[in-house]
């Protein structure tokens, strides 16, 4: 399965906790493309720090489940607590999309609900896929403008 990843880290030493987490997804995938790393303001929540983020292709063969089972190990690893909703963190790890799968359920929706929305995800994405798509959405060149 094909898997978009989407990174972000607005606390300690972004760049290396960033880096660090493409490893370790490296581990568990084989990643076919990584964007650059965009410094970005934070959208939503309490006043925090600017963000990095980046997005990544990988694919692997896990469920979407599974795959974001092992995102949350990383992010824990990193040192990432969950205290405010949208507030800083070490490391945010989203799946914003898994093949053409579009579910909802408590723990994973597919794609992410607010990817089409947000230019630190689809920037990124855009670059490393000219061509991506949001399945049940439309192309994110659309969203993006
Ligand atoms: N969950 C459901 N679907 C998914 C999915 N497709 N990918 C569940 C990842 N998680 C998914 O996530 C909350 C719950 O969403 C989890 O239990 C998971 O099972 P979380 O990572 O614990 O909390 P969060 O990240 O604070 O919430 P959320 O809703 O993922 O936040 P967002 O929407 O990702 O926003 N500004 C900039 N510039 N850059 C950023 O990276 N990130 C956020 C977080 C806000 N502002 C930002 C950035
Ligand atoms: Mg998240």
């Amino acid at each position: 399965m094909k898997f978009v990843v989407s990174l972000g880290s607005n606390l300690g030493n972004r760049h290396d906790i960033l880096q660090r987490a493409i490893e370790s997804i490296r581990l568990i995938s084989t990643i076919e493309a990584v964007s650059s790393f965009y410094e970005t303001a934070p959208v939503g929540g309490p006043e925090q720090p600017d963000y990095i983020n980046a997005v990544l292709i990988a694919s692997a063969n896990f469920s979407p489940e599974e795959f974001l089972q092992k995102l949350n190990e990383i992010e824990n690893e990193a040192g990432r607590v969950r205290e405010v909703r949208w507030g800083a963190r070490t490391l945010d790890l989203d799946l914003i999309t898994a093949d053409d799968v579009e579910q909802e359920s408590e723990f994973l929706t597919l794609p992410h609900p607010r990817a089409h929305e947000r230019a630190f995800v689809l920037q990124p994405w855009l670059e490393i896929d000219p061509a991506a798509y949001i399945p049940g959405k439309g192309a994110v060149v659309e969203f993006l403008c």
